[in-house]
């Protein structure tokens, strides 16, 4: 397959140019180690509230569980929804938090009121992530993590997702004794680039295909990643997708397999041997399995259909971003087989704004 005829437009070139933004922003990040170094002992003792809507809720999920499972701080992930309707369940008067609210445009309504209420009403401080630094949400914050992004054009979100979650994964590893961790850090913009260059036409053959619903699966540090993957096929291919704790689709969910059924499971290192069996138990109900898995231990003889095999030097921490240019190629390519370009997504708008 040609694929150089479906390669333009915004979305497809903000998915291959997000491993360069990581590197301008892994590069600016040395000159605010002081901002940096305050924020982590700041709130080094409180609870870190990950918020944000839509993709930026994913990336709540998946960077407040990296950064636990990096800092050790405890953390948890809200829709900014939850803290305008149920504050006390997400702040509870016993604890004290700090919120990290989330948004590529840090304008989207929710999230910018949900950051005013944080601090305004319920005395809490705000760490604002956004990828405009002029925004309301970013002049909401008591803090910023900041870097150079150039704006996205496209309604859907690709390399603001990815940026946003290195520098979250950045700042815990501030809280390292001596960021050993800097070396892999820098290594990933160009492990990822090669392996998405690498994977591209293997990525495009899976998702050339029709009548599918799709299946996303996943544990730990990767269930956010799997959300936001099934949001991508909704929002760019108009595609049925749901996503799931990997283990989970057993206990209900499986009921949905049909042979047109694709499984797509995020493998982790912890889970590895439940998720591969998980895998073959699906082959046997009739859907099509991709696995996303690292060369840890190759994959024994699972009847799988399709894998996609990334470098095992990084581990869970990782592994995000190795996985998500992938995934976000897969609805990609599974739009234009259908059809659609991704640039122009149905019923969608880049910022979700409420009336007052
Ligand atoms: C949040 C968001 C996106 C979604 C669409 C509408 O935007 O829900 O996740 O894909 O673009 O807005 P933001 O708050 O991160 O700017």
């Amino acid at each position: 397959m040609d694929l150089s005829i479906l390669q333009n437009g915004h979305t497809y070139q903000e998915i291959v140019r997000q491993q360069e933004i990581w590197q301008g922003a892994l590069a600016s990040w040395p000159d605010q180690k002081n901002e940096h170094q305050e924020i982590i002992e700041k709130f080094r003792e409180r609870v870190w509230v990950f918020s944000g809507c839509g993709t930026s809720y994913y990336l709540a999920q998946t960077g407040a569980a990296l950064f636990e499972m990096i800092t050790g701080f405890r953390t948890r992930a809200v829709p900014a929804s939850e803290i305008l309707t149920y504050p006390r369940l997400v702040f509870n008067p016993h604890d004290h938090y700090v919120l990290v609210a989330l948004s590529r445009s840090g304008t989207t309504t929710e999230i910018v009121r949900a950051a005013r209420k944080t601090k305004n009403e319920l005395n809490c401080p705000v760490l604002s992530i956004s990828c405009d630094t002029t925004s309301p949400l970013s002049k909401e914050g008591d803090h910023r993590l900041t870097f150079p992004f150039p704006a996205e054009k496209s309604v859907v979100m690709t390399g603001s997702f990815t940026t946003m979650l290195l520098s979250i994964v950045y700042l815990a590893l501030q809280a390292k004794p001596q960021n050993v961790w800097s070396a892999w850090l820098e290594k990933i913009p160009a492990v990822s680039t090669d392996l998405m260059r690498k994977s591209e036409s293997a990525v495009a053959a899976v998702a050339d295909r029709r009548e599918t619903d799709f299946v996303f699966l996943a544990q730990g540090p990767y269930l956010g990643l799997a959300n936001e993957a099934s949001l991508k096929i909704k929002e760019m291919s108009i595609s049925p997708s749901v996503s799931y704790h990997a283990l989970e689709f057993r206990h209900g969910p499986m009921s949905i397999v049909t042979g047109h059924t694709l499984i797509t499971i995020l493998v982790s290192e912890a889970g590895r041997t439940l998720e591969l069996q998980l895998a073959e138990d699906m082959k046997k109900l009739g859907a099509q399995v991709l696995l996303l898995h690292s060369s840890k231990a190759p994959l024994q003889n699972v009847g799988i259909d399709f894998s996609l095999q990334v470098p095992d030097q990084f581990g869970d921490s990782l592994n995000a971003f190795l996985y998500m240019p992938l995934l976000q190629l897969l609805g990609y390519y599974h739009a234009r087989c259908k059809g659609i370009h991704p640039d122009q997504p149905k019923n969608l708008t880049a910022v979700v704004t409420l009336k007052d």
